[in-house]
C-alpha cells in the first residue's frame, strides 16, 4: 500500500539552486574573500551534497588548500541567514505539480515528509515563503541533513524520515530531482519518482522506478501507483 511521499526539497519542491548559489557568493564577499561561484562551477559543485562540505571541496580540489572546519562553519552559518533572507523576498515557487501533489496525497489520506540534504531552517524558510505556512503545518516529518552522520547519496536521511513517520520503506514513495537524491532513497529500500531540475537534466537516473519531465505529469496518486507499478 502507499501510505506517505517523501519530498526531496532543493530541486523538487522548488528550483532552490541559483538562491543557494547566490547564498554561497554573496557570505563569501561579506567575508571578503574573493572566491565567485558560476553557475558552470556550481554544477561541477553540486556533485557534493551539503553546503559545508562543497566549500570544504572547493578549499581542497579548486584551491589546492586544506578546508578549515571551523571557518567553513563560520562561513556556511553566515549562508544559510543570507538564503533565509533571500527566500523571505519571495520570488521562489513551488515546481509545476507539486501542490497538486500533495493536495492529492492529503485528500487520498497520505502522509508527507521530508527528506532533505539542506538544514531545517532552511525548510522552514521555503516552506512559509511557497505554502504560506510553517513546515510542521505542510509535513508530517521531517529530516534534515543536519540530524544524520551521512548526508545523501547515503540512506540516512530517508531512514530517518521513515522513523519519524513509523513506517515502512516499502509503503512509502520518495520524490527527487538528482542522482545523489536517488541513489539515497533506493538504498533505503524506497521506490523513487524522479523529476529532474535544472542542475540535474543531464544526470543518470536508470535506478529510478519512474521520471517525468514534469510532476505535473503525474495527475493524481492512483496515477502515481499506476506509475510506479501498483
Ligand atoms: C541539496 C544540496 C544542498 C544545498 C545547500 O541536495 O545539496 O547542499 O545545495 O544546502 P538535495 P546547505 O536536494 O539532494 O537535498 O548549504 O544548507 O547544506
Ligand atoms: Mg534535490
Amino acid at each position: 500500500a502507499l501510505r506517505a511521499l517523501i519530498f526531496d526539497v532543493d530541486g523538487t519542491l522548488s528550483e532552490t539552486e541559483e538562491v543557494h548559489r547566490r547564498a554561497f557568493n554573496e557570505a563569501f564577499a561579506a567575508a571578503g574573500l574573493d572566491w565567485h561561484w558560476d553557475a558552470a562551477l556550481y554544477g561541477r559543485l553540486l556533485k557534493v551534497t551539503g553546503g559545508k562540505e562543497r566549500i570544504a571541496a572547493f578549499v581542497r580540489d579548486h584551491l589546492g588548500q586544506a578546508p578549515d572546519p571551523e571557518r567553513i562553519a563560520v562561513l556556511h552559518a553566515a549562508k544559510t541567514a543570507r538564503y533565509g533572507a533571500l527566500v523571505a523576498q519571495g520570488g521562489l515557487t513551488l515546481r509545476p505539480g507539486i501542490a497538486a501533489l500533495i493536495a492529492d496525497a492529503r485528500a487520498a489520506g497520505l502522509r508527507l515528509a521530508v527528506a532533505t540534504t539542506t538544514s531545517g531552517p532552511n525548510v522552514e524558510s521555503l516552506c512559509r515563503s511557497c505554502f504560506g505556512a510553517p513546515m510542521a503545518e505542510v509535513f508530517d516529518a521531517i529530516a534534515a541533513g543536519d540530524e544524520v552522520a551521512a548526508k545523501k547519496p547515503a540512506p540516512d536521511v530517508y531512514r530517518l524520515a521513515l522513523d519519524r513517520l513509523g513506517l515502512a520503506a516499502q509503503d512509502c514513495v520518495a520524490l527527487e530531482d538528482s542522482r545523489n537524491g536517488l541513489l539515497s532513497a533506493r538504498a533505503a529500500g524506497l521506490r523513487c519518482l524522479v523529476s529532474p531540475s535544472r542542475y540535474t537534466a543531464g544526470e543518470d537516473f536508470a535506478e529510478a522506478d519512474a521520471r517525468v519531465d514534469c510532476f505535473s505529469a503525474v495527475a493524481g496518486i492512483e496515477a502515481l501507483q499506476a506509475r510506479l507499478g501498483g
